[in-house]
């Protein structure tokens, strides 16, 4: 199972949502969905616009298996601690489909994509990382976990809207820092706030990021800080990146386990963020602080006028 840009008609949408015909088609008229028209004129919804829309307005999901998910959606636990050990249980045991209906029913539950990782998918690798440390797993479970964490993440992209602002968001790791997961989170939680929020990548030399910075010059660079390799010397280094982000306007925001007081104290940046929704909260202020017309889209709860 992923999550195809698949289209259904308005009376499947209506079905797998539980509201009739004629309420989903006001919600089209009113903008709610996006809907595209077949070469013979008939209206068509994206599967992925009414997941967004379940996930947006908390609304219950009657028959799930019309948008392609299995029956049982909705009937894992949909609060977060209850997920992370049956998570961790899929990810080691390489029952990929399960660990992404746990990752897509929580946000069907409306739970953000930034608390999903802070509060599921972190504590899920933390009791991996435990079970390795232990040898209670073996390496390649612990690898594949993160494999399969990587394509629920970009499988949770497909989901997202398309960004409405020219808002650049660029990042990545540091050259021997070879942790994907927390950067592919950033992209993925700033995607949701509006920016056009690409990876560069993980282990990239600082003087390579400068120059990114130098060549796209975004309105917010990341760096994930989540291992410093022997012998390099972050504090210099990071420190021609910070000014490279001041000359171009750059915010520059820092995370990662790496990243201790005593570093980060002789450090210069825009924020520092402990988690993804630190991040979330810190990129509505920027947009706030910014405004203007160009602001781009955050997220936020429309209520669904009319009843079924
Ligand atoms: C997966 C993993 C790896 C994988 C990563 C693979 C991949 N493709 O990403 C690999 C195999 C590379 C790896 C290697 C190593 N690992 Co490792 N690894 C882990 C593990 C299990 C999960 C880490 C992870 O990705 N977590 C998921 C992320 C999303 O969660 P997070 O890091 O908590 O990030 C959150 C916040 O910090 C924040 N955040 C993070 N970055 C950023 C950035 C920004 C901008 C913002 C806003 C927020 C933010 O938001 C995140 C979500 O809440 C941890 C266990 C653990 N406790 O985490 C061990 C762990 C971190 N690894 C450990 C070790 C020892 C190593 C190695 C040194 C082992 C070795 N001897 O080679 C190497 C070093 C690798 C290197 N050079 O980079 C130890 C570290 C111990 C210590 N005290 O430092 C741990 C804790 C395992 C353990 N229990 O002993 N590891």
């Amino acid at each position: 199972m992923s999550f195809r840009p698949d289209l259904i008609s308005p009376r499947e949408a209506a079905h797998a949502i539980g509201v009739s015909e004629s309420s989903l088609k006001r919600w089209c008229d009113q903008g709610l969905f996006h809907t595209v028209r077949t070469v013979g004129g008939h209206r068509k919804l994206p599967i992925a616009d009414v997941l967004r829309f379940v996930h947006e307005h908390r609304h219950p999901l009657a028959s799930p298996e019309i948008l392609g998910l299995p029956p049982a959606s909705l009937q894992l636990p949909a609060h977060m601690s209850g997920s992370i050990p049956i998570l961790v249980e899929a990810l080691v045991a390489g029952k990929e489909p399960l660990a992404r209906q746990i990752v897509l029913d929580l946000y069907l539950a409306s739970h953000s994509l930034s608390a999903i990782c802070d509060n599921v998918l972190s504590p899920a690798f933390s009791e991996i990382g435990d079970r390795w440390a232990c040898q209670s797993i073996d390496i390649y479970q612990e690898r594949r976990s993160c494999e399969i964490c990587q394509r629920i993440l970009f499988d949770m992209r497909e989901l997202q809207r398309l960004p409405e602002s020219g808002w650049q968001a660029i990042g990545g790791t540091i050259e021997g820092d070879l942790y994907a997961l927390p950067s592919t989170m950033v992209e993925l939680v700033l995607r949701e706030c509006g920016f056009h929020a690409s990876s560069l990548g993980n282990s990239i030399p600082i003087p390579s990021l400068i120059r990114a910075v130098e060549e796209t010059r975004p309105e917010l660079f990341w760096l994930s800080v989540s291992h410093v390799r022997e012998g390099l010397d972050l504090v210099r280094e990071f420190s021609a990146l910070s000014l490279a982000c001041a000359r171009s306007g750059t915010a520059l925001v820092v995370g990662g386990r790496a990243l201790g007081e005593k570093l980060r104290q002789r450090m210069v940046y825009s924020a520092f963020c402990d988690t993804m929704q630190q991040l979330e909260s810190f990129a509505q202020t920027l947009f706030a602080a910014r405004g203007g017309g160009d602001k781009p889209q955050v997220k936020g709860r429309r209520r669904v006028s009319g009843k079924s």
